[in-house]
């Protein structure tokens, strides 16, 4: 079964423009991604044992009904024997189905609740803000000098939750890291929170995946999940101001990124 697992996740990767170890929903980096992991391969096995089924049944109904060319098509008669036979047949196909749902919906109520339960008192807060077509991510402190802002880059600690708190400026976005968790709607005037956990290091690519705009395809994200030490490290660096440029090729660079519509968007920071 390992096999047919790495051969389909093989293939579905081939499809996917990324490294599909760094933005793919089957290379779970966190529980939450591994929740809906475990969903989508429980979903994909009842999903096959139904298709194999009904091929099954179908083969055997098109050979039990074989009829050559040359003969001339039988005249059915009545058999009640059959019909009561096809009607505990149908109900039966019926019942199967209904259970199959059902069972579906449970798994993703009891993946639900997994995804959402919070298990530690000291989270990390982050602060999330959809704009066309950027993201804003916002590290609040209470001092205010102490709070970290960046854009399309969400650095957190390896092995720590991490609460966030979604907005949008403008219209709906989706935030969709697939590594580390589900797709959540970021909706314009409506607050609204997840958390996750990465317990892997390494870089994992996220995207807007809502259409939000001509740009919504560029519209990308990484998150860069590293120890404790490195993620504060990080944070103290992203506090001072830039350093001055020492070579002339850096101050000619300065020059022309403050001359010219960069600063539109861009800021300098430490
Ligand atoms: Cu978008």
């Amino acid at each position: 079964m390992n096999a047919t697992r790495s051969l389909i996740a093989a293939s579905l990767a081939q499809a996917m423009p990324l490294d599909p170890g760094r933005h793919h929903m089957l290379h779970a980096a966190a529980p939450q991604a591994g929740h809906i992991e475990w969903l989508y391969w429980i979903t994909f096995w009842i999903l096959f044992a139904v298709f194999v089924l009904m091929i099954g049944a179908f083969v055997r109904a098109s050979a039990k009904t074989h009829v050559e060319a040359i003969h001339p098509l039988p005249i059915l008669e009545k058999d009640e024997k059959a019909d009561r036979r096809a009607g505990w047949g149908v109900g039966a196909a019926l019942a199967v189905t209904v259970i199959t749902l059902f069972v579906i919906l449970v798994l993703s109520v009891i993946t639900g609740k997994r995804v959402e339960g919070l298990t530690s008192q000291n989270p990390v807060t982050i602060q999330i803000t959809g704009h066309q077509w950027w993201w804003e991510i916002t590290y609040p402190n209470p001092k205010a000098d102490q709070t970290v802002t960046t854009a399309n880059e969400i650095h957190v600690p390896v092995g720590t939750p991490v609460v966030v708190l979604t907005n949008s400026k403008d219209v709906i976005h989706s935030f969709w890291a697939p590594n580390i968790t589900g797709k959540r709607d970021l909706l314009p005037g409506y607050s609204s929170a997840f958390w996750f956990q990465i317990d892997r290091a390494g870089i994992y690519h996220g995207q807007c995946a809502e259409f939000c705009g001509l740009q919504h395809a560029h519209m990308g994200f990484s998150i860069i999940a590293e120890s404790v030490h490195e993620f504060q490290a990080w944070q103290q660096q992203q506090l001072k101001t830039a350093a001055e440029p020492s070579t002339s090729e850096a101050i000619r660079g300065r020059e022309v990124f403050l001359t010219h519509a960069c600063l539109m968007c861009h800021t300098i920071r430490g």
